[in-house]
């Protein structure tokens, strides 16, 4: 199996953290966005939406984060990542959705608005769109927050692909406008999952420099 990714990339950690819970050693192609890797027409070739990641098994190719740990757990024989039971699957797969589509969706922006354009010479944030993704983020943090009330995990007792979903974009906690401090029990989840011994592997030298040089920009 081959993995690209680029190191600095949040999505790509969260499948590296799988690769690494798993114990799995898949080929890694460490792309670079500057260099323009990944709009290259053999990259395109590959995953036409030029994103990482991407895993690419035989003649198989997957694109999507959440949808690439999910097969990693089932090609590896299973795990309590991701279990076989339909409502514990389901109740993962839920997660991961909803952290794509709403909570990391709105925090994704916020961060790409206020911090990556400002820093790569974009142009200015649009304050339309930062005054929405801070409503968006404050009402799926509700959610969050009233779900994590009692818990250390998502989904049962255990870790699980959904966890390693939900915190990919936390080191970005005080680097945006949002105040995250209404929100104890995301504050304390968060600062747990990071701590976890795959999600601190997935994190490459090169990754933590430039989002160091990122968030004091
Ligand atoms: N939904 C996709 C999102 C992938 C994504 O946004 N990847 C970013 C890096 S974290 C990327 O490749 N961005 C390049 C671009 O948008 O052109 C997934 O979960 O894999």
């Amino acid at each position: 199996m081959k993995l690209y990714i680029v190191p600095t990339s949040p999505n790509s950690r969260k499948v590296l953290a799988v690769v690494h819970h798993l114990g799995l050693q898949p080929e890694i192609a460490n792309l670079d966005f500057a260099s323009g890797d990944l709009v290259q027409p053999r990259y395109l070739a590959l995953n036409p939406n030029g994103m990482v990641p991407l895993l690419v098994d035989g003649a198989f190719r997957l694109w999507e984060s959440n949808a690439i740990n999910q097969y990693l757990v089932d090609r590896s024989g299973g795990s309590t990542l991701f279990p076989r039971d339909p409502q514990v699957r389901a109740d993962i797969a839920r997660w991961q959705f909803w952290e794509q589509a709403h909570f990391n969706k709105a925090f994704g922006t916020l961060i790409f608005e206020s911090l990556v354009k400002p820093k790569l010479g974009m142009g200015e944030a649009s304050a339309g769109l930062v005054e929405f993704c801070l409503r968006e983020i404050g009402r799926f943090a509700n959610v969050l927050e009233a779900h994590l009330q009692g818990r250390a995990t998502l989904v049962g007792n255990d870790i699980s692909l959904a966890d390693y979903a939900m915190v990919c974009l936390e080191k970005y906690r005080d680097a945006t406008s949002f105040d995250w401090s209404p929100f104890p029990n995301i504050n304390r989840y968060f600062d747990s999952i990071r701590e976890t011994e795959a999600w601190v592997k997935a994190a490459w030298p090169q990754a933590a420099a430039a989002e160091r040089a990122l968030a004091q920009a």
